[in-house]
């Protein structure tokens, strides 16, 4: 199977349920809508959404259940786009630029940026349990709310980002590095995958392999992130937001060195993969997913 091709597909998927479940900008909130959907579609990666879907495949690779899955795959990505938005802001990291672009605050105004991230926030509970309707039982859809309020909420991002903005400038010891890229980045990927399974209808088994499949990518994914972090060049920092040493954080490279931390990420991705075995082909994209976050490049 090709990955890019695979990515490619439901990344234009994704982007387009986004467009028709998200708010019209106009009426009296026109302002406030637009400041979501600007950052809503200011071109990231979509992996949340995608790694939800494909954890569907995995289980059922038809037409229908992606359609089913699609509100809650743009769900995750609202609440991703909230979690930037914040995280961008001058009580934050007091960002001026992510992706390219200038960051929300800088455009709408801090109290604009706040507003828009906690719409989205709420948007995101909202696509589930109202778009969801007719696509999944209420039963599961309680199920996957559940699951996306833990892993968004105090014992997941929100706690994460609270340990990470106490930390900075201290020294922590590894456990509490750990502690907070599993809540800050991991709790929220993970989620997108066994929600993806749940609604697809996994049975316990492949629930449990997936929640390993899971907790395993996002800490691959999180060690890349420091990795790029550590190895970007002034003019790549200067597209993002800016680095983890600027803003006086804990990372991977910190800790073991840079040959090391990628050594680590590799066998996280590995640790990943061999929690697929009792998979057939249908969670290739799953594997593929797993070797792509290896080897991003952003
Ligand atoms: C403000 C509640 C709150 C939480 C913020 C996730 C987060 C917590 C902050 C983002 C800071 C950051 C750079 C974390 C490292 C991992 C990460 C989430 C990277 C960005 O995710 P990508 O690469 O982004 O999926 P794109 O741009 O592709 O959407």
């Amino acid at each position: 199977m090709n990955i890019k091709n695979y990515l490619e597909q439901k990344r234009s998927l994704v982007e387009e349920a986004m467009d028709r479940f998200m708010l019209e900008e106009s009426g009296p909130f026109k302002k406030h809508i637009e400041a979501m959907r600007y950052s809503l579609f200011a071109g990231g990666k979509r992996i949340r959404p995608i790694l939800c879907l494909a954890a569907a495949d995995s289980i059922c690779a038809q037409e229908r259940t992606q359609e089913n899955l699609l509100p809650v795959a743009c769900a995750l990505e609202c609440i991703h786009t909230y979690s930037l938005i914040h995280d961008d802001l001058p009580a934050m990291d007091d960002d001026q630029l992510r992706r390219g672009k200038a960051t929300n605050h800088v455009l709408y105004g801090e109290a604009g940026a706040i507003l828009a991230g906690d719409g989205l926030l709420s948007w995101a509970f909202d696509l589930i349990a109202d778009r969801g309707k007719g696509n999944l039982t209420a039963e599961k859809r309680l199920d996957i709310c559940h699951m996306v309020a833990r892993a968004a909420g105090s014992l997941g991002m929100v706690g994460g980002q609270q340990l990470d903005i106490q930390s900075e400038n201290k020294e922590i010891d590894f456990d509490t590095l750990a502690t907070i890229h599993r809540s800050k980045t991991g709790a929220l990927i993970t989620c997108s995958i066994m929600s993806g399974a749940i609604g697809a209808g996994a049975n316990a088994k492949q629930l449990h392999a997936l929640e390993e499949y899971g907790n395993n990518i996002g800490l691959a994914f999180q060690i890349i992130d420091d990795l790029l972090d550590a190895t970007a060049t002034t003019e790549e920092l200067g597209k993002t937001a800016g680095s983890d040493a600027e803003h006086g954080k804990a990372t991977y490279p910190l800790f073991f060195g840079i040959d090391k931390t990628r050594e680590k990420a590799k066998a996280a991705v590995d640790n990943a993969i061999k929690a697929l075995t009792l998979f057939d082909h249908r969670a290739d994209p799953l594997r593929g997913l797993a070797n792509y976050i290896y080897s991003r490049t952003n």
